[in-house]
């Protein structure tokens, strides 16, 4: 069986001309675990490099139901309108399990997903060596290279994917909802510190009220935390996803977020750092998963399980012993 194999050149030049289908070729060549596919897949972003950088990265985290997706829907097309091509993945954690709920998220923006200057794409979170966002990382620098000037990574605001879309992003943005308290939401406080911006969505109709009241709560809140990034007073504001209210000042405190990290050098010290974090994490798991490779070391562990719980060496010394072992089946 023969598979038709573009060649990695075809693929660069299919996506800097922002041909949307090659793009989606290129990030399934990402994600796969074949190893020849890997090869090629890092040799197009090698070769594509010199045209990532560019977008505006925007992540946008909340529990579900806050209106993430009616909310980059709405911003999408509003920014469409204003000249700009608008990317989104969805960080989906069910997707690997079940199949998942993207085909709702599509649905969920069905009209911007209709839209040339559009391209929505969900994000597998498990499989890959190098963390969950790897993918999600290689699929926005895809993007990129594809002429996409804002990227939007959306993430459920539950267990730890909103740690690792802050380093993905430039600009983390917590979407919340009135009427809730932080319990209700279920936001952490570790979360709310990473917020460059926050939204209480759904101002409209009678929560209006409720939602200028929850702003000043979290603006309140907010004082009391370090800033997410330094100099920076992350700004609470009031939107409503569905009427579209509030979005062009979203979008203007993004945009004021960016200049104060163009002007203090900031952007370029945050995407280093983001690189070197993900260069450790990847290290650290290649390192772990050729080590747990290697003949031996199952009985290795197992022998030093055995002997820790039975108090025969210190948990150092199983430690040494499983080193030990190891560097003999060499
Ligand atoms: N009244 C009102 N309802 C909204 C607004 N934004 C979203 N909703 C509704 O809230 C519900 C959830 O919206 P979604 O956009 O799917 O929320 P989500 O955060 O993407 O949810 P998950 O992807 O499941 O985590 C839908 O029924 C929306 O119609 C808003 O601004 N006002
Ligand atoms: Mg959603």
């Amino acid at each position: 069986m023969t598979r038709p194999r573009p060649a990695v050149a075809e693929l660069a030049a299919g996506i800097r001309a922002g041909d949307r289908g090659t793009l989606s070729r290129a990030i399934t060549l990402a994600e796969s675990r074949l190893a020849a596919d890997q090869d090629r897949a890092q040799e197009l972003l090698v070769e594509l490099l010199p045209q990532t950088g560019g977008a505006r990265r925007l992540g946008l985290t909340g529990v579900p139901g806050a209106g993430k997706s009616t909310m980059i829907e709405a911003l999408g097309m509003w920014l469409i309108e204003q000249g700009h091509r608008v990317a989104v993945l969805v960080i989906d954690p069910s997707s690997a399990r079940s199949g998942g709920s993207i085909l709702g998220d599509k649905t969920r923006m069905q009209r911007l997903s209709m839209l040339d200057d559009a391209y929505i794409r969900p994000s597998p979170t498990s499989g890959a060596l190098g963390g969950v966002g790897r993918r999600t990382r290689e699929a926005l620098m895809l993007c990129e290279a594809a002429g996409f000037d804002v990227v939007i990574v959306e993430s459920v605001g539950v267990g730890q994917s909103e740690a690792l879309m802050a380093d993905l992003v430039d600009c983390f943005c917590l979407l919340l909802v009135p009427g809730a308290g932080d319990e209700l939401q279920g936001i952490k406080r570790g979360i709310v510190e990473l917020a460059d911006l926050v939204v209480v969505n759904k101002a409209d109709g009678e929560h209006v009220a409720d939602a200028r009241r929850a702003a000043m709560d979290y603006r309140h809140a907010l004082r009391m935390l370090q800033p997410a990034t330094p100099g920076w007073k992350s700004p609470v504001l009031t939107a409503s996803a569905m009427t579209g209210d509030g979005l062009p000042e979203m979008w203007a405190a993004i945009e004021e977020h960016r200049a104060h990290l163009d002007a203090s050098g900031l952007l370029g010290e945050r995407r280093r750092d983001q690189q070197l974090r993900w260069l450790r994490a990847l290290l650290d798991e290649t390192v772990l998963a050729s080590f747990a490779d290697r003949p031996g070391v199952d009985d290795a562990l197992r022998a030093a399980r055995e002997a820790v719980v039975a108090a025969e060496v210190t948990v150092p010394q199983a430690v040494a012993r499983v080193m030990a072992a190891v560097s003999d089946g060499r």
